[in-house]
Parts: structure tokens; C-alpha cells; sequence
């Protein structure tokens, strides 16, 4: 296990890179897959002490960029220039924190991909020729080199099944058969070039079974980057974006900085560009006579009713949509906690949000909002320096200390979706830990105050040292814990935070979200032009009115007070603690001239839950208490039947 590379590691530099992707589209889930995963791999870097360069950007030149802006009536220029915003605006909501953000219509690329392009030509390996074959468009890809059979009429593209053009035109080829031994050699060498192994195994196999020359220039194509002396071709799409890896580090100039990140570290991308990425790229750097880059991560593909999501057949899921309902970090848990690195993910909403309820609202969420409730309630947010700690508690020390290192195996090895799991056990154990230590009958106990005051202090740095590893996944929500714990720690390591301080409260991390309403707003988000008229049309007729749906919008459930007091000099204002079957929360109600604390303990209520936060008098109110109101103001609590149970949903 790589724990012992901790220190060792210490200022190393790590390049990263996603692939550059195409203009055609706006972006998708299966986009923000890879570069949140390549934005966790960045933010994990860092805590294990790499200096980390993280490059990503745009692919805009091409001819399906160029038919697009035709089939749009803009220029390609317009047509890229509008979706990097979108690009750009999506990777900000999600928190990606690149250090580059390249364009392949930026000057210094241009002139990049000219350098390289010289550097080969100068070294042997572009002659001049013809090519007669098929080409297809949408994965930018000659068909006739990856399949040696006689190109027909309307020949399929073994990638991605779409139909190809038939090309004839003049082109200067890579002598790409001269690096077929170069090739399997480097893969002999480094067998860990491409993880996982399966995917090694195929490139391999693909190298073994021959390569063919490869046109790297177009003549009938021209949105792209003009070839150097011959300017009545530009050059193929691919080789201009796959130097993007080196002209985004400066290779033009070949300064410094360059020597200092090249070769780059990861290149993070999904299985259908494998080929160009293990195959074309290290040929061309080999010739260009400059190091390959050390891994390659290979993911599977977010599929969306069984088939690849993918703009050309029309599955894609705008993230965007997700935001309606989830922050950035639901959307970041759950793509790096659902599916294996490797294998294919299917998305489904449903899936969405059990995953993001359970993990993140019940077992994460719950557990520092009921830590904070009880540190509130039983210490008054106050720590004072006696607290116990037993056995037990060095148990949950040392376990946690285990676990660290599992994860960091995990996570040192892309694993990310293991590394996770094995951290929600932990949490699932601290959650059974309460139960067992039941704070809440040791402090009704004075001779067990230093004991309830180890257990809560425990809970604080357990959860404080899962939250920093949980980190670069949930970077948001990490901040944000750390504010209500009072302790910025970062790093690895078992959170020894000092047992005298106070912390802060907590509003709800993490609300859960009911999946009607999260399948009400796609279907918004498809009918919206059509709903805007109807909606006009009905909107006198109903005005005052609400419909189902919008009374749907109310949780109420039923709850159980389980402590109510006076709030200091606010003479109506009693806060209240009250269990709702999923959680424990104050209430703050205006209630108290008529109601003492004593008829409230142990009486069932309803609460409206989803009722956004208010501090009162100091005191952070999570809902309301439902009562009727006469015409003085005189509060009157329903009462409820003593045998419904706690938890359950007024609809
Ligand atoms: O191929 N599931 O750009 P591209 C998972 N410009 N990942 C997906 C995905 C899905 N359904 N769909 C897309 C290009 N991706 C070239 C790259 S690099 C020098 C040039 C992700 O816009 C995944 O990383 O088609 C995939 O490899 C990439 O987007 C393809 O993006």
C-alpha cells in the first residue's frame, strides 16, 4: 500500500489533463464525470503534498465543428466562442478548480502544433500522399486505418456505428507502422501505462494486429490550423488536439516550466478516445523526441437508458438540471461514488437520489447535525476541557486510523468509489456508536458529565478527520462542516482537536429531496415553452389559488418534542427539541404565553420541515410547529393520536 509515499512525496510536481473537448455541444454528465474526477485527483494531489497543474479546455477546429456552425449559420468561431462559456460556467458551479483552461483556437496553441508538426517533418516521419478511404465525422476518425477491410459504400464506423463519408484527397501521412515495435516495446516497459490493465490489453492487441500510416492533414477541410509551408491544408484535428497536453505548458517557448511538467503525470479520459490517446500520441511524441507521459486513466461511459449518453443520440443529462435541486457537491458524491472506475454507470434519477439521500442526508448529514444538536442541548456549544476518554473511544481512534490508510490505497489507486465506501462504513459505525453510547441518558446522569463530554469531543474529531479526507470529493460541504466544528485542520491524520472550545450551529447540510419533485422539474425543463402558454391562459382564472402540487411542496410530519425551554428575555419564545422520526432539530415557537415547557415534553406535534432556517434571539430555528391562531393571536397545538407514529407524513 503507497501510505509511506506521504512524506516522500513532498513538492513533487503532477501534471493532470482532461481531454479537451469538442464545441459541437454544450456540456454533459458524461463531461463533468471526467473533470470532477480529474478535480478530485487534483484536490487528493495536493493533500498528499504534490504541486498539482491541472490543464482542461476546449477541442475547436474539425470538420463536425465546421458543419455545425454551417448547420447553425454562424462561423465556427461564434459557435465555439458560446459554448466554452457554458463549458466555463458548468466547471465553476461544479467547483473545478483548473489551473488552465486551453482553447485550441488560441494563438500560442497554433503555433504550438505548427512546432511539433515541423519537428516531425524534420525528423523523417510526414511524407506526401493520398488518401482514399472513409472518414467519419463525429468521432473525427479514418475509418480505413482501423479496419483493413476494402472501404464500401456507406461503410459503418466500427466505433461508433454511424455512417462514414467517403474521402478522397491529397494529405500528408505519419509514418505511424515505423513506431508499430516502438510501440509494443514502451507497453512491455511500462505496463502500467494504462490503468485498468483491460484496457492495456486492447491497445496492445491493436498495436499487434498493424498499423497503417496515418493522414495527419486535410484538404477539404478548412477550420483548422493551416499546415506549415502548404497552406491549402490544415492539420487533422486529432494531432492538433492532442498537443494541447504540451503547447497549455508552454511548448511553444519549451521554457522552464515546460521542462518542469513534461511528461505529464495523468491523462484522464473515457474508453472511446483510447486509441488516439495510446496509440497516435505517443507515436507522435516519439517522433517529436519528447518523453510520454506516464499514465493514462481510462473510465467507462455514463450510460442513459442502457446506451451511451452522447449528443448524437440525443440521452445526454444537462447537469444544469441537477442544479434545480442538488449543490455541486450531491452532483461530485455521487459521480465518484456510483460508478467503478472501469465499468459503465447507468444513470437514473432514482438512483441519483437514493444515493445522495442516504449517504449525504441520512448517514452524513444526520450524524454532524445530530452531534451538533446534542454538543448544543447538553454543552451548550461548549467544551470544557474534562472530557473522558475510554476504550472505547480509543477504538473509534484507531479504527478510523485503519481506515485512513485502506482509503488512501484506494485512493492512491483511482479507486475512488472504494475509498468512499469504506469512509460511509466509518460514518455508519460512528451512527451506531450514539446509539450505543446514548448520550441523551448520560446526561440526564451528573456524575457522567466527563463521560458524555468524551463521547461528543470523539464524535467532533471523528467527524473532523472524515471530513478532510472526504474533502477533495465534497470540497464545499468540507468548508462548511469545518466552519460549524470551529477547526480548519486539513490533512490527513486523526483530528486530536483540543477538548476545550466551542462550535458553531448547524442549519441542514444536506436536505433531502423528494424524487417527484426532482422528476417534476425535467419534465418542466422539456415542456417549458409549451407550459408558458397554458400557463398564461389559466393564470386569471386561478388566481388565489394553489394547485396539489404546490401544496406538495410542504413537509409536514409528525414529531415529538423531547425537551422545550424558555428562551432568555423573549417572553414569548420557547425553543423546542423535537425528534422527526429522521432527525433530531430545534425549533424555536412563539408559543410560550400559553403553553409552559412541561406540557410540551413528550407531546406529539406537526412540523413543517422543509421550512428554510431562521435564527430567533440567537437561537437557529429548522422548521415550524403548526398551530391555529385565533383572532388575538392565542396559539392552539392540534392534537394528534397518541399511536401515530413519529416520522409520519401529513399529505
Ligand atoms: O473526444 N460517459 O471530445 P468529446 C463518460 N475532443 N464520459 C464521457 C461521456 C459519457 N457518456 N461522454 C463524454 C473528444 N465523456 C475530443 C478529445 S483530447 C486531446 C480531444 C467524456 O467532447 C470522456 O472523457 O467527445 C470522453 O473521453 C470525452 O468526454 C470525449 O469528449
Amino acid at each position: 500500500m503507497a501510505i509511506e509515499k506521504v512524506d516522500s512525496v513532498e513538492k513533487k510536481k503532477f501534471f493532470l489533463t482532461t481531454p479537451i473537448y469538442y464545441v459541437n455541444d454544450i456540456p454533459h454528465l458524461g463531461h463533468a464525470y471526467t473533470t470532477v474526477m480529474a478535480d478530485v485527483i487534483k484536490r487528493y494531489k495536493t493533500m498528499r503534498g504534490y504541486e498539482v497543474f491541472f490543464l482542461t479546455g476546449t477541442d475547436e477546429h474539425g470538420q463536425k465543428i465546421e458543419k455545425n456552425a454551417i448547420k447553425k449559420g454562424i462561423t465556427p468561431k461564434e459557435l465555439a466562442d458560446s459554448v466554452v462559456v457554458r463549458f466555463k460556467e458548468l466547471w465553476k458551479k461544479l467547483n473545478i478548480d483548473y489551473d488552465k483552461f486551453i482553447r485550441t483556437t488560441d494563438e500560442y496553441h497554433i503555433e504550438g502544433v505548427k512546432k511539433i508538426f515541423r519537428k516531425v517533418q524534420k525528423n523523417g516521419d510526414i511524407y506526401s500522399g493520398d488518401y482514399k478511404g472513409h472518414y467519419c465525422v463525429s468521432c473525427e476518425s479514418f475509418v480505413s486505418d482501423t479496419a483493413k477491410d476494402t472501404p464500401s459504400k456507406n461503410k459503418i464506423c466500427p466505433d461508433c456505428e454511424k455512417e462514414t463519408e467517403k474521402v478522397v484527397e491529397k494529405c500528408y501521412f505519419f509514418k505511424l507502422s515505423a513506431y508499430q515495435e516502438k510501440l509494443l516495446k514502451f507497453y512491455d516497459e511500462n505496463p502500467d501505462f494504462i490503468q485498468p490493465k483491460s484496457r492495456m490489453n486492447e491497445v496492445r492487441s491493436f498495436v499487434t494486429m498493424g498499423l497503417r500510416d496515418l493522414s495527419i492533414t486535410r484538404s477539404t477541410v478548412s477550420w483548422g490550423i493551416p499546415v506549415p509551408e502548404d497552406e491549402d491544408q490544415t492539420i487533422y484535428v486529432w494531432f492538433d488536439a492532442l498537443t494541447n497536453y504540451i503547447t497549455g505548458i508552454n511548448y511553444l517557448e519549451e521554457n522552464e516550466n515546460f521542462n518542469k511538467m513534461w511528461p505529464a503525470d495523468l491523462h484522464v479520459m473515457a474508453k472511446d478516445i483510447l486509441k488516439f490517446h495510446a496509440v497516435y500520441w505517443p507515436a507522435f511524441l516519439m517522433s517529436a523526441e519528447l518523453p510520454l507521459p506516464k499514465k493514462e486513466l481510462i473510465h467507462g461511459w455514463w450510460l442513459k437508458d442502457e446506451k451511451k449518453m452522447s449528443k448524437s443520440i440525443g440521452n445526454v443529462l444537462d447537469p444544469n438540471i441537477l442544479f434545480e435541486h442538488f449543490n455541486s457537491d450531491a452532483i461530485r458524491y455521487f459521480l465518484m461514488r456510483e460508478a467503478p472506475i472501469g465499468s459503465d454507470g447507468n444513470f437514473s434519477h432514482q438512483g441519483f437520489i437514493n444515493r445522495v439521500n442516504t449517504d449525504l442526508s441520512n448517514d452524513w448529514g444526520n450524524l454532524i447535525s445530530r452531534t451538533g444538536g446534542m454538543i448544543g442541548k447538553y454543552l451548550k456549544n461548549k467544551f470544557t476541557g474534562n472530557a473522558l476518554i475510554g476504550a472505547k473511544e480509543k477504538e473509534i481512534e484507531d479504527s478510523y486510523n485503519e481506515l485512513e490508510k485502506v482509503v488512501i490505497g484506494f485512493f492512491d489507486d483511482y479507486k475512488f468509489n472504494r475509498g468512499i465506501e469504506k469512509i460511509f462504513e466509518y460514518i455508519g459505525k460512528l451512527n451506531k456508536y450514539i446509539v450505543e453510547k446514548q448520550p441523551w441518558a448520560l446526561s440526564s446522569d451528573e456524575s457522567k458529565k466527563d463521560e458524555l463530554e468524551g463521547v461528543l469531543l470523539t464524535l467532533v474529531r471523528a467527524i473532523l478527520s472524515i471530513n478532510s479526507i472526504l474533502s477533495p470529493v465534497i470540497p464545499e460541504t468540507s468548508e462548511n462542516v469545518a466552519e460549524i466544528l470551529n477547526n480548519k485542520t486539513v490533512g490527513f491524520g486523526w483530528k486530536d482537536t483540543s477538548d476545550n472550545f466551542t462550535i458553531n450551529e448547524a442549519g441542514p447540510l444536506f436536505p433531502r429531496v423528494d424524487l417527484k419533485d426532482f422528476l417534476k422539474s425535467e419534465e418542466v425543463e422539456d415542456n417549458k415553452e409549451k407550459r408558458g402558454t397554458e400557463k398564461k391562459e389559466k393564470v386569471e382564472m386561478e388566481e388565489g389559488l394553489i394547485t396539489f402540487d404546490d401544496f406538495k411542496k410542504v413537509e409536514m410530519v409528525v414529531s415529538i418534542v423531547r425537551n422545550a425551554e424558555k428562551i432568555e428575555n423573549a417572553d414569548k419564545l420557547l425553543k423546542l427539541e423535537v425528534d422527526t422520526g429522521s432527525d433530531t432539530r430545534t425549533l424555536v415557537a412563539g408559543i410560550a404565553l400559553h403553553y409552559s415547557p412541561s406540557d410540551l415534553i413528550g407531546k406529539k406535534i406537526i412540523i413543517i420541515k422543509n421550512l428554510k432556517p431562521v435564527k430567533l434571539r440567537g437561537v437557529l430555528s429548522q422548521g415550524m410547529i403548526l398551530a391555529a391562531s385565533d383572532k388575538d393571536g392565542r396559539p392552539y397545538i392540534p392534537e394528534i393520536p397518541q399511536e401515530t407514529p413519529v416520522g409520519a407524513i401529513l399529505k
